[in-house]
């Protein structure tokens, strides 16, 4: 038979669909970034053959991402891949893939808050998890770095079924309009890719810039590895425009050679193709919040700032001693409600504290929308299925 849409035709064979092959794929925004998320099971088993879907996908390394869904920027040049999990206390497993328009890296080292607060809803629409209530809470492990995250939406019912409501009125800064609330408690996020939250030992480390002179730096990782810098110290007030600091050369050469050698005192080892550790900027708060941030993830500077890199910033400004701490303005108490300013507003990170001993942050709580974007297909090259194991209907066996 003739199959007669791309949709029967794959399911008649994923492989084969002339010179396109079909992957299923919704596209979602997760708080400020977006990105096409799959079902581990469409996907193939071996790594390097479910790059090239991913790479094919957003059309990288080209760096418009002209023949694929990228954006052309690292913050929507993202995807995510949700599996339903076995493990205890786990509902389900997201792995977090940074592309790169301009290169050809898949690295799956690293977190993605925002792209996180994507994933409960994709799993309700791809069929992995059923809403039971008004409020549906699940689980999430990012296998990139073993971080928990409890994660809540809501999923209101109409007759028997219940669906996702992505309208409300929450409203994040860096996102147009208002949206249901994501509400996102990461669980244990100290030291997610370094071995601890302070992988130097040290508050406070004091590195040298060739040809600069020495800067002070807190190298911190509470779910995303940091390099914390006072802007005065590079000479910049921290409160300049993207667009000037995206242009602005002189810095982001010292950026980036401080960056080197802040990765190998972080025991992350040669660092100069990885995105991470992120380098950012702070300064006394501006707008009434507790900390002014810019933040380059590593080398483009982020319009607003990235999920667990503010969580990690509000780390850092509650613990004495570090760089961030030193410029912060922060509300009192055990609970504290650390807003971290940013180039399009604000993040509000909400910290609870070790009653014996404050300088512990147990848990990170934070409001974030995500909205499903489009349902259908990505479209790739058929070549890349590369034997019939690895095809997605074979999978799912
Ligand atoms: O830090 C950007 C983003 C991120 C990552 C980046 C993020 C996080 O804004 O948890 O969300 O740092 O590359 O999506």
């Amino acid at each position: 038979m003739v199959p007669t849409t791309l949709r029967a035709a794959r399911e008649a064979d994923p492989r084969h669909l002339g010179s396109q092959a079909a992957v299923p794929c919704w596209f979602m925004r997760g708080g400020t970034s977006k990105g096409p998320f799959f079902r581990a099971h469409d996907l193939p088993r071996d790594v390097d053959a479910r790059d090239a879907i991913l790479l094919a996908s957003m059309g990288s390394p080209d760096p418009r991402q002209i023949d694929g869904v990228g954006g052309a920027h690292p913050l929507t040049s993202k995807a995510g891949i949700v599996a339903v999990s076995h493990r205890d206390g786990v509902d389900l497993e997201f792995l977090f893939a940074q592309l790169q328009p301009g290169n050809s890296t898949v690295d799956t080292s690293a977190n993605c808050g925002n792209m996180l607060a994507a994933v409960v809803p994709f799993a309700i629409e791809a069929g992995l998890l059923v809403p039971a209530d008004d409020t549906t809470t699940a689980r999430v492990l990012t296998l990139n770095t073993g971080v928990t995250a409890e994660i809540s939406i809501s999923t209101p019912s109409s007759g028997e079924s219940r669906y996702v409501e992505y309208g409300g009125d929450t409203r994040i800064d860096g996102v147009p309009g208002t949206s249901a609330s994501v509400v996102i408690n990461f669980l244990d996020t100290a030291g997610s890719v370094c071995t601890s939250l302070l992988p130097t030992g040290n508050l406070r480390d004091t590195v040298e810039i060739e040809g600069f002179g020495s800067v002070d730096v807190t190298c911190i990782d509470n779910g995303q590895p940091l390099v914390i810098i006072d802007a005065i110290e590079l000479e910049r007030t921290g409160r300049e425009p993207v667009v000037e600091l995206e242009t602005d050369t002189a810095l982001k050469e010292r950026l980036e050679a401080l960056r080197l050698d802040c990765g190998k005192i972080m025991g992350l080892g040669d660092v100069s193709g990885k995105n991470y550790p992120k380098m950012t900027l702070v300064s006394a708060p501006a707008s009434g919040g507790a900390i002014g941030t810019r933040s380059f993830i590593p080398h483009a500077c982020h319009e607003s700032i990235g999920v667990l890199a503010a969580v990690t910033v509000a780390t850092a400004a509650v613990l004495p001693g570090t760089v961030a701490h030193a410029v912060a303005a922060l509300p009192a108490g055990a609970k504290p409600a650390v807003s971290v300013e940013h180039p399009s507003g604000e993040f509000t990170v909400q910290l609870e504290l070790d009653p014996a001993d404050p300088t512990r942050v147990t848990k990170s709580a934070l409001l974030r929308t995500a909205r499903l974007i489009m349902a259908g297909d990505v479209m790739v090259p058929s070549r890349l299925w590369h034997s019939p194991t690895e095809s997605p209907k074979e999978q799912e066996k």
